[in-house]
């Protein structure tokens, strides 16, 4: 009432989008008051980084480029994970997500590792270094050159200058308010340094590095040595810099190391050459020990070869945590424009570190299940930093694009996030998990406390998904931000659902009910009432929501289609739509562009029921059905179709007889969620099939059945595609098995891990 009686009551409005919910921060601790992950391979971004979890963080980090086929475009340059640098391979093999981790990356003949080890004392967080080996397979004379660079955002209190022959080659010294004074040294371990050169220079942010980098480049003759390109060297012309990067074109093999010392670090011995090793293997055997006692893959079977791959899918993601800073764009109804939402921290895993370096809501959901089966705290502090995303409505936004450098990933169209869009609450899926594997864990006290901080904002969640997202009849829901009005899509788009493409009514209007978004609520409220007795609070009315929701015949009535006897959406629906290019139409108007979609036949209020896939088995997924009932055993003779969903390689997303199974959305949109298998609806069906495997019922041995071959069948195949294909894919084709999408996608594909560790 204050705010509105200050500025009206529509400016009232206008602030709520970007107002923060009004609370105690979840985020109690953070920057040096958590020293032993203050530094970090938090930049998921780029092939190797270092950087704190602070606001203004400094950043080390590490591009390479073969200096033969460098151009002036720079593309020969590495730097951020571009899938359009063809690697045949990059990842973390291990990582323990706060001390140490290895990665190999094969970039041509070339075979790279980064690795990185920490080491506690002082007080500014400590110290680590990192190393740089490279090797040359093809035993080639050619040289390969390396940068190393230390940079400070614009706006840090602090400073770096260059030093020249610290220790080795040109190095860094440096003071930020935080981290008190530091410095880096380069030393080389073993090989030939042909050349070396430096740059100390102010660049205009730490997105454009490798650019700044770039017009520097020279050619230096050096007698009796021939060409090299070089680094300019000082070039701040009395300013201070903010970007110092020491380039090192060597003879392979050679190794780096990359030594960070806080000047408040008591030592006895540096952390390199021999000490390096030998604390690196130390720190590997732990990480194989507590791999296996956490998935135990070895006692259940698994090869070497097996187990290297899951340990690899893992680390990836734990590697891929990254912390950003900076504030989204988003927009309400009562916005004109897009404002910026309050800046904020975000400690997050992310999809794919080549093309979505970023925090993703319901991705996150499943990422945290393996999150909290290896660290628990880890996962604790992720969901902190997410919830500390909420606004004063309840929302959080679906994409986090925080800070220049997640900014610079993403095209402008996909920026802003509108507060009516939801985005399937899955950290309810972790929290439920949480319950039900760590219990013990997470009555200890400390994390007791986080939940409590946790609860009201959970319940301004659940609350928020369960008024906005409403549908016109009681206990009905619909997904917002479909466009109703376009006349160039197939069939809207669904994106807040997570399925995107996934088709749902042809014509979306308020008659629509999406039984995937039911579930979803109606699984929040069994996980919000569990909460509710841990913690001791008033727990019935989310039993009751719950009970309402899988009320069997209500659900039934709602949303069976006895047609085709599936669950399925409901809505104005028309199967016959095609994309067509149009003739011109007479002048003076102007011809239209590209196809449009054209509607054959009027639609009707209908279940959307000749599309069987994901949405249909929502109810399956979230363990919705009685054991007891028919309707299971229809469902599970679906399943196990091959002329629908089933395939050797998982649950493809939309069955064949679909009359949009891998259909265009538009005239450049390409099928994504039509029929392509999706690794996290791969999980849930596997998960519910062990369920029902259990649940006494007559469907236990059918379910049973079906739960070994679909696990074998997804684990053998994304495991084959890695041997294949050096990665892990964003999804599957469901023809030949092929990972395709995006890759490095050890987002929710590595889930893998978990139906290995069958957990
Ligand atoms: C594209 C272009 C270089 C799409 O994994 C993240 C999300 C999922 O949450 C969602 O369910 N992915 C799935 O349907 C990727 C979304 C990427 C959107 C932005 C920008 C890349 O720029």
């Amino acid at each position: 009432i204050g705010i509105a009686a200050h500025i009206g009551y529509k400016g009232y409005l206008e602030t709520r989008v970007n107002t923060p919910f009004d609370d105690v921060k979840m985020v109690s601790r953070s920057g040096l008051d958590v020293p032993e992950k203050y530094w970090g391979s938090y930049r998921p971004g780029v092939y190797f980084g270092m950087k704190t979890r602070e606001p203004q963080a400094p950043v080390v980090g590490l591009m390479w480029y073969l200096p033969r086929v460098l151009n002036t475009t720079g593309s020969g340059i590495r730097h951020w994970c571009e899938n359009g640098d063809n690697l045949q391979k990059f990842g973390w093999t291990e990582h323990d997500g706060v001390n140490f981790g290895i990665q190999e990356i094969v970039d041509g003949s070339f075979f790279l590792t980064t690795s990185f080890v920490k080491r506690s004392g002082g007080n500014n967080g400590g110290d680590w270094t990192a190393r740089i080996t490279v090797k040359n397979q093809m035993n080639s004379a050619d040289p390969i050159s390396l940068i190393v660079y230390t940079a400070l955002e614009k706006n840090t209190k602090g400073r770096i200058t260059h030093v020249e022959k610290h220790g080795g080659f040109v190095g860094v010294s440096g003071e930020t308010d935080k981290l008190g004074k530091f410095s880096l040294k380069l030393l080389g371990v073993e090989g030939t340094v042909e050349h070396h050169s430096y740059l100390s220079a102010v660049a205009k942010g730490i997105d454009v590095l490798k650019e700044t980098l770039l017009y520097t480049f020279t050619l230096v003759d050096v007698p009796g040595k021939g060409k090299w390109i070089s680094l300019p060297g000082d070039l701040t012309r009395g300013e201070s810099p903010n970007f110092i990067a020491t380039q090192l074109t060597v003879k392979s093999p050679f190794t780096l190391d990359i030594v960070f010392e806080s000047a408040s670090a008591d030592r006895s011995n540096m952390l390199t050459g021999d000490i390096y090793s030998r604390e690196l293997q130390s720190r590997s055997q732990d990480f194989h020990k507590r791999f296996e006692s956490t998935f135990r893959l070895r006692e259940k079977g698994y090869n070497n070869e097996k187990i290297s791959f899951a340990e690899a899918t893992f680390s990836n993601l734990l590697g891929g945590i990254g912390y950003f800073y900076g504030s989204s764009r988003v927009k309400s109804q009562y916005t004109e424009e897009p404002v910026p939402y309050w800046k904020a921290p975000l400690y997050t895993s992310v999809p794919s570190r080549s093309f979505f370096p970023r925090g993703f809501l319901w991705d996150e959901g499943f990422h945290g299940l393996l999150i909290a089966t290896w660290d628990l705290d880890i996962e604790l502090d992720i969901i902190c930093h997410w919830f500390d995303l909420m606004n004063v409505e309840g929302w959080i936004p679906r994409e986090q694009i925080l800070g220049p450098e997640a900014l610079a990933k993403v095209p402008e169209e996909f920026v802003t996030q509108i507060n009516s869009n939801a985005n399937p609450p899955t950290f309810f899926i972790t929290l439920n998990y949480i319950l039900r594997n760590f219990r013990e864990q997470i009555l200890e006290e400390r994390r007791l406390a986080t939940l409590e901080r946790l609860y009201p904002r959970l319940v301004a969640w659940f609350n928020w998904f369960n008024t906005t997202q409403l549908g016109d009849l009681p206990g009905t829901y619909m997904w917002r931000g479909r466009d109703a009005n376009t006349n160039r899509e197939l069939n809207p788009k669904t994106l807040s659902s997570g399925l995107d493409d996934y088709p749902r009514a042809s014509h979306p209007n308020i008659d629509e009910r999406h039984i995937d978004l039911r579930c979803w609520i109606a699984f929040s409220a069994s996980t919000l009432s569990e909460l509710s007795k841990l913690l001791n609070r008033p727990y019935r009315k989310y039993q009751e929501t719950f009970d309402y929701l899988t009320d069997q015949r209500f659900l039934d009535h709602l949303h069976w289609s006895p047609r085709s006897e599936s669950y399925s959406d409901f809505g104005l629906h028309t199967d016959a739509v095609i994309l067509k290019k149009l003739p011109p139409p007479p002048p003076p108007q102007p011809p239209i562009q590209g196809m449009v979609r054209v509607v054959l036949k009027d639609p009707v209020l209908q279940y959307i029921d000749t599309t069987f896939g994901y949405v249909s088995l929502f109810p399956f997924f979230l363990q919705m059905i009685d054991s007891n009932s028919p309707k299971l055993e229809k469902i599970l003779n679906k399943i196990k179709d091959p002329n629908l969903i089933w395939t050797d390689y998982g649950l493809r997303s939309l069955s064949i007889n679909s009359p949009l199974y891998m259909k265009y959305n538009t005239e450049h949109d390409g099928p994504y969620w039509r029929g392509q298998i999706w690794i996290n609806m791969n999980y849930l069906a596997i998960k519910s099939l062990y369920y029902y495997s259990k649940v006494p019922g007559p469907y236990t041995n059918i379910s049973s059945e079906l739960y070994e071959k679909l696990r074998s069948n997804v684990i053998n195949n994304i495991s084959k595609e890695y041997k294949r294909t050096g990665y892990i894919w964003e999804q599957y084709n469901d023809k030949t098995g092929q990972g395709q999408g995006t890759k490095v996608f050890t987002g929710w594909s590595s889930l893998v891990v978990l139906l290995m560790a069958e957990l």
